[in-house]
Parts: C-alpha cells; structure tokens; sequence
C-alpha cells in the first residue's frame, strides 16, 4: 500500500508532467486561404506561413482556389480536427454564417485575416486584422481628382475585384464617395477582373471595343495584377498605357512598381500582405484568453511613378 505522502507526491508530479506536456504542445491553427490569385496573394501566404513557422505554431493550411465551397470545407475539416484557433481570409462578404456558428459551438476562436465578412452576430469571430478598403478606394480617387484640376473631363474604366469580395465592394464605395465631388469624372465602363492578371486583360480588351464614341482617359483597376493585364490590352491596342490611359490601382506589389519604372502604370495605392506576425501574435493572447481589439488596421502609403525606380529595391513584396 503507498503511503499517503507518496501518493500525494507521486499525483503531483503526475499533474505536473501533464500541465508541462500541454505548455509546450504547439499551439495548432487552421489556416484557409482565399486562392493564389494575385502576387498580392502570394506574398500574404508566404507571410502567413513563415510567420507560423518562426512564432512556433502548427499551421493547417488550406487554399481555397476562390472557391466558397471549398473554405467552408476547410473550416469543417478544422473543427474536427478540434485545432486551437481558425484563422481565415473569406474570398466573399456573405455565406459564411453558419459554418462560423458551428467553429462557435465547437468552442474554437476565429479570427479574420485580409478580409471581412457580414454576419448577423459579431460574436461569432473574436477579432478581424486587415486593411481599410474603403479608404484604399478613397486615396485612388483623390489622386484621380488631382489629375482633373485644370478642369478637364474624364472618362474611367473600372475593373473590379472579385464580386461580392470586401475588397471589391469596399474600394468602389470609397472611390465613388470621393468621385462625385467632380461631375466631369464619369465611370463608363465597370465589370469584374477577378482580381487576375488574365481576366483584366480580357475585360480591358472588351472595354476598348466597346463602340459608343467615348474614349476611356482613365482606368482604376481594384488591384495591380488587373492592372498588369490590362496595361498588355492597352498595348496591343496600339495605345501606350499611363500616357494616352492613364492607370491607377491597388496593391504594391512587386509588379506595379515595375510597371510605373517603365512609365506603364501612374500610381498605386499600397494594401498590406504581410499580416502574418500580427496574426500569430493575436492567435496566441487569443488562445491564451487575453482581450484583444476587435478590428486590427495596418499602415499603408500610396506610391506614385516618380517614386517607383527608388522605392522599388525596398520593397518586400
Ligand atoms: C486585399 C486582398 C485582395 C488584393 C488582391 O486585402 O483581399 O485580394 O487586393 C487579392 O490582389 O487578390
């Protein structure tokens, strides 16, 4: 029969090797991505996964190929897997409701990353990191109305983003607020490119055909790889893109700088990737049940062609 005293001892070191054996379990994290659409995309995905790695977190990370459907499935997969947090950037504002209240029931926390999704209950997601693309829009405007100061007309083609995506609903209700403070300013021509450089070139090829006797001045393209695509449209058009079109856009990626340091492109309003050690940092108080805020924003410029030749060795993505 062990005596007490050892029983006791033997319990306490029991419980201590189990409590030691959880601390240092690394904390698991369900990761479902939107696509790898944009080199805005990649660089948020290399982020995402080097910020794991160097933060010491288990990621399970799934790409979605922007499809809904397959986040959904994504988020399922984590609950059974029963991982610690879910983090996860919603290729679309809506539908996500009910695979989110099942994350709630399971008792693991969410936590937006890039984008925002419309729920009836905030609750059903702790805290959301990402970008103010409303005001993403609004800079890309202002520097449009700069460039109608002397009082000139201009026609805008716009290519948006993925339809129903924050970003694409965000950052034409940002650009159009600031738009209608000069009636001569007139969006012509609107459809999706799906934030790819493919379906930008494409659309921007339909827009030129497009015979109504109005020339288009300007484009506003919702990220740069549309952007890129469309400057090639341009192009084989026989029209020279930043000069005979002007171009503004969004990101900052690699690629627009290029763009602008070849005089293809004018302007481009910057939108932050690298949100990764923010989010490995917010995954941990969360899981370790510190308060955190309920909306993260990130610091961002708006980098114009001028700028472009020695901005370019300093950029990281
Ligand atoms: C913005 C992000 C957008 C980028 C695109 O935070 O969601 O998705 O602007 C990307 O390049 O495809």
């Amino acid at each position: 029969m062990t005596p007490p005293v050892l029983r006791r001892a033997l319990l306490l070191a029991g419980l201590a090797l189990a409590y030691s054996a959880q601390a240092s379990k690394p904390l698991v994290m369900g990761f479902s991505q939107v696509g790898a659409e944009s080199e805005w995309r990649t660089a948020n995905t290399a982020s995402v996964k080097s910020a794991a790695q160097a933060a010491g977190i288990q990621l399970k990370f799934a790409d979605a190929q922007q499809k809904q459907e397959n986040q959904v499935k994504a988020i399922r997969s984590f609950i059974a897997q029963k991982v610690d947090v879910i983090a996860f950037s919603p290729v679309v504002e809506s539908g996500f409701e009910t695979v989110l209240r099942e994350a709630k029931a399971a008792k693991i926390p969410v936590i937006l990353t890039d984008r925002a999704v419309k729920v009836s209950d905030p609750s059903l997601y702790v805290t959301f990191i990402g970008s103010d693309f409303v005001e993403e829009g609004r800079k890309a405007a202002r520097w449009v109305l700069d460039q109608a100061k002397d009082g000139r007309a201009l026609n805008i083609a716009e290519l948006q983003g993925t339809v129903g995506s924050a970003p694409a609903i965000d950052r034409k209700k940002g650009f159009e607020e600031v738009l209608k403070a000069n009636t001569k300013l007139q969006i012509i021509r609107s459809q999706s490119g799906e934030f790819t450089r493919a379906k930008g070139k494409e659309v921007m090829e339909a827009f030129l055909k497009v015979k109504d006797g109005k020339k288009i001045d300007l484009l506003y393209a919702h990220n740069d790889d549309m952007a890129i695509g469309a400057i090639q449209a341009i192009e084989e058009a026989g029209l020279k893109p930043g000069k005979d079109i002007l171009i503004v856009s969004i990101d900052g990626v690699r690629g627009a700088f290029e763009a602008m340091k070849a005089g293809k492109l004018n302007v481009t309003v910057e939108c932050n990737p690298l949100l990764g050690p923010q989010l490995m940092q917010l995954a941990k108080d969360v899981v370790a049940g510190k308060a955190v805020p309920k909306r993260v924003t990130v610091e961002e410029g708006v980098y114009t062609a001028d700028q472009a030749a020695a901005e370019l060795p300093k950029r990281k993505y």
